[in-house]
């Protein structure tokens, strides 16, 4: 087994279309698990911080000034290989070319608003959920999770 956790972010565009739900239910129905949640507004330097990869590109400014223009929703998720299995969820980065079924396909138009973020890997994730979370606010959910998952 491997249980991971992974960082995703219903994005303001996706609490002001009220979409939190929505998505937040399709995690749920596939089997992962909630391991902290909230609801923040983000400052400029913790959105640098969590874009830094891409400092350099044309779109940086546009897309720090849209995660910190509203509050967002913060989860700390866990599942089997949920780093992978929530990116599968959540689709391609462009809605266009997400595969119908995924979040980004299903609610999304653009690249610019694709509504949800989530890790890429083992060492992005790690990094990613101390921007949003301090240790004391997780609460693993492995014991419930071991419920319902077998290899
Ligand atoms: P992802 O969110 O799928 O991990 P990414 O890490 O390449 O994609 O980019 C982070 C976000 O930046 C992405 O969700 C939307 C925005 N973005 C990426 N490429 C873009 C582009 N060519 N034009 C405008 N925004 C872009
Ligand atoms: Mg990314």
């Amino acid at each position: 087994m491997a249980i991971e956790t992974t960082l995703l972010l219903c994005k303001p565009d996706a609490v002001s279309r009220g979409l939190v739900g929505e998505i937040i239910a399709r995690l749920e129905r596939r089997g992962y698990l909630i391991a902290a949640m909230k609801l923040v507004q983000l400052s400029g330097d913790k959105a640098r911080e969590h874009y830094a990869e891409h400092k350099d590109r044309p779109f940086f400014g546009d897309l720090v000034s849209f995660i910190t223009s509203a509050p967002l929703v913060a989860l700390a998720v866990e599942g089997e290989n949920a780093i992978d299995g929530c990116r599968q969820l959540i689709g391609a980065t462009n809605p266009l070319t997400a595969a119908p079924g995924t979040i980004r396909a299903d609610l999304a138009q653009t690249i610019g608003r694709n509504l949800v973020h989530g890790s890429d890997s083992k060492a992005s994730a790690e990094r990613e959920l101390k921007i949003f979370f301090t240790e004391g606010e997780f609460v693993s959910r492995k014991h419930d999770l071991e419920r319902w998952i077998k290899e």
